[in-house]
């Protein structure tokens, strides 16, 4: 039997629902359990309002040790009581991501490129609304490469394009596209270039990101087990990208910006560059230079979220 489909968008217009996290599946509510799998969470085995009901900030990226080494270093910067050496990873049940919470933040792991995200997406904003969260905003701290930019250039997001330099994701349903913008917060991206400007510890830029789906051919790289271009023809396609706006080029962006937009979270991406492809495509500098440079976008993130809190 067909389950009965619930009119969950009846109150979309109030404030209230608004703050909310809106899940957009009418299925959900017909749901006697709700497994996260990728998680290891439920709303029958855990007390998902209880254990994440207060979270207001919620910062994702890529390697469970940077978001593990992040939950560490905003534990301190908010003073929080306790040691963050003794921090516990909530999805200890599986080694698929690693989520710590600190205080209001939590801090989650997502692995690389869109599928990977996509599917903690799904699982983190059913948590955030089975939880009942309100007000809160979405960071992905991430790495990139820099189009035309410095190595250590923090880039904060203004559009996150596609291959072919548009704002939209691109996701296949049922063997049919549909297609969806990936227009981030306005307001979020010019408080976090405030608070950079405030800190005045690296560069800092507002451009697009580009998304792709690969690491090599798909970000033009020459150094990739195949390649199928010459050295011109990528200059040429980093000279387009650089020309619509694009500054740096990563592999979340659209698909996170994507899916916050649709749930009405406020979401910003932070990416620092790892270094100018103009110049090259293999990562050289130091592991202790690659280290600080990541450092950037989770002192940035911080800043923003002590103001926010009124802790600056
Ligand atoms: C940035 O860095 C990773 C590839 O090295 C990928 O996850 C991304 O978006
Ligand atoms: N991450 C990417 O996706 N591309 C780069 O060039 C560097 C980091």
């Amino acid at each position: 039997m067909a389950p009965i489909l619930l009119n969950c968008m009846g109150n979309e217009h109030s404030d209230y629902i608004k703050q909310q996290v809106q899940v957009k599946n009418p299925y959900l509510d017909t749901m006697e359990e709700d497994i996260l799998y990728h998680f290891s969470l439920g709303t029958k085995t855990h007390n998902l309002p209880e254990m994440f009901g207060d979270i207001k900030f919620v910062c994702v990226g890529g390697s469970p040790n940077r978001m593990k080494a992040f939950a560490q270093f905003i534990h301190q910067e908010l003073k929080l009581p306790g040691n963050p050496e003794d921090l516990t990873d909530i999805c200890e049940g599986t080694d698929r991501y690693c989520m710590y919470k600190v205080g209001p933040v939590l801090s989650i792991s997502h692995g690389m490129g869109v599928p990977s995200i996509s599917i903690m997406l799904h699982e983190l904003i059913k948590l955030l609304h089975h939880a009942q969260c309100r007000d809160v905003v979405l960071f992905r701290l991430g790495t990139s490469g820099g189009v035309g930019l410095a190595p250590g250039t923090v880039v904060i997001t203004d559009k996150a394009v596609d291959y072919s330099f548009l704002p939209q994701f691109e996701q296949v349903v049922l063997g049919k596209v549909i297609t969806r913008s990936t227009e981030l917060d306005e307001g979020v991206a010019n408080e976090l270039l405030q608070c950079s400007s405030e800190l005045q510890n690296f560069p800092t830029v507002i451009g697009n990101t580009m998304c792709t789906h690969d690491f090599y051919e798909g970000q033009g790289r020459l150094d990739g087990a195949l390649c199928s271009f010459s050295h011109e023809e990528k200059l040429e396609y980093l000279r387009k990208a650089y020309e619509a706006g694009v500054r740096n080029i990563e592999m979340e962006s659209t698909v996170f910006a994507a899916m916050c937009r649709v749930c009405g979270l406020k979401a910003a991406v932070i990416c620092v560059a790892l270094l100018n492809r103009f110049d090259g495509d293999q990562i050289t500098s130091p592991h202790d230079v690659l280290v600080e440079y990541q450092q950037r976008p989770q002192i940035l993130v911080s800043h923003f979220i002590k103001k926010r809190l009124g802790q600056v």
